[in-house]
């Protein structure tokens, strides 16, 4: 692997970018159980963020034996990210870190360029000029593709089996600033394997959610709503556009993944998916399903501030290169995903005893 200074304990160290987040859990819940000495870079914020990390199990431990380790830094500032390469000469830098939500990328499109574009930009020239032999991950996304999956097509109805499944050669034409500064990150990764020889790829993941996932993306914030509907704390969901498909997977089975695309001989990009598309309201009867709520419309109000100015209408990923290179499957399944992620947020809410036995649903 590479030739950076091993950690304490000769074990390999990798920085994270992004570890309060919800990939940033999962992954260094996997590298620490790996062994791995993990160094997390964390940006300076006004409310605390780290509800997430603290709930790997022996997370204390792992903090007081220097097997995990928080600096601080942003990824908009090379003097930072820099500092921390040339202090760990880490084996695997992970760029999670990103400003990820693409309805607030219209909101604020040049700060979401910044971070999400420059930022992996920033990341990519510290590891080049002080550590050129660690193997770099960049978190890029399926909203690279945009619209790629029915180019040409109207709008499918439910039901419909789409022909185009996107892989990693499918075109790229974004439909939001995030999913442009995602596809200028991705390309930087190319060119820095390309030009310089880097060890770097782009993991191009579709959603993946888990009960870990922010509130403002919908399936979160459907889950979370459910939970404070039966304790009587809300009447409504607000929510937009009902009817856009998203490949929805598990954020454990992926950054499994994303750790695979890092111990490969040879740096190359891939497409993780689950290869099956449901829509927003695909989740909701399955989620309100589970809660013994057959008909969620009462529950449901459309605010058209969530509706985006330009929306991806379909996302379905075919990942059989991860399949056959990586030797990648997934672990869980979309109603095992949207169960774990009702069943949380109820038991949080003290509403767990509404929850449905699983067997009752899941065949
Ligand atoms: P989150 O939004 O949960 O986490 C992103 C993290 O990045 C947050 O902890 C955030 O910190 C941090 N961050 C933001 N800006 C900076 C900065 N300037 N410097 C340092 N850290 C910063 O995202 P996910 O965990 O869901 O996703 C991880 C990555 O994968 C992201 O890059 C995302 O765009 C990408 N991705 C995610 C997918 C998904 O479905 N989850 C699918 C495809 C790609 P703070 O807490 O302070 O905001
Ligand atoms: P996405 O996820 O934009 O695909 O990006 P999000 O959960 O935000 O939206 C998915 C779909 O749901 C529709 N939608 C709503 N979305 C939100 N957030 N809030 C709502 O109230 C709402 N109502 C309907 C959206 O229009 C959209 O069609 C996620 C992020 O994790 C990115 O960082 C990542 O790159 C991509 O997944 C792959």
């Amino acid at each position: 692997m590479g030739t950076g200074e091993r950690g304490i304990m000769n074990q390999p160290t990798s920085i994270i970018t992004g570890i309060y987040g919800q990939d940033g859990f999962y992954l260094a819940k996997l590298l620490l159980e790996k062994g791995h000495r993990v160094v997390g870079i964390q940006r300076r914020t006004s409310s605390s963020t780290g509800w997430r990390l603290t709930d790997i199990p022996g997370y204390e431990k792992f903090c007081a034996d220097g097997h995990l380790i928080i600096e601080a830094g942003d990824i908009t500032d090379l003097s930072s990210i820099a500092r921390i390469v040339v202090e760990y000469k880490p084996e695997f830098f992970y760029n999670l870190a990103a400003q990820s939500q693409v309805w607030h990328s219209f909101k604020s499109p040049l700060s979401t360029l910044e971070i999400t574009g420059q930022g992996a930009a920033i990341c990519l020239e510290a590891v080049r000029q002080f550590s050129p032999k660690t193997r770099f991950y960049q978190a890029g996304s399926s909203e690279q593709f945009g619209n790629s999956a029915i180019l040409g097509k109207d709008r499918p109805e439910k039901g419909v089996v789409f022909e185009k499944v996107l892989d990693e050669n499918s075109p790229m034409i974004p439909r939001s600033p995030y999913g442009v500064a995602k596809l200028t990150a991705h390309s930087l990764v190319r060119n820095y394997r390309e030009a310089y020889d880097m060890f770097a790829v782009g993991g191009i993941l579709f959603n993946h959610e888990s009960p870990y996932r922010g509130i403002e993306f919908v399936t979160r914030k459907i889950t979370d709503g459910i939970a404070r509907i039966l304790t009587g704390e809300k009447s409504t969901i607000e929510l937009g556009n009902l009817d856009a498909y998203r490949d929805w997977g598990h954020a454990e089975d992926y950054m499994r993944a994303a750790w695979m695309m890092l111990q490969q001989k040879d740096p190359e990009d891939f497409v993780i998916s689950m290869g099956q598309t449901y829509r927003i309201r695909d989740f909701l009867d399955l989620a309100f399903g589970f809660v013994g709520i057959d008909d969620w419309s009462q529950y449901v109000t459309i605010n058209p501030e969530f509706v985006r100015p330009s929306e991806v209408d379909v996302l379905i990923g075919n990942s059989a290169k991860a399949h056959n290179k990586l030797g990648w499957t997934p672990e869980h399944d979309f109603q095992d995903l949207v169960y774990s992620m009702v069943y949380r947020d109820c038991l949080r809410e003290g509403v767990v005893d509404r929850v449905k036995m699983k067997d009752e649903f899941v065949k």
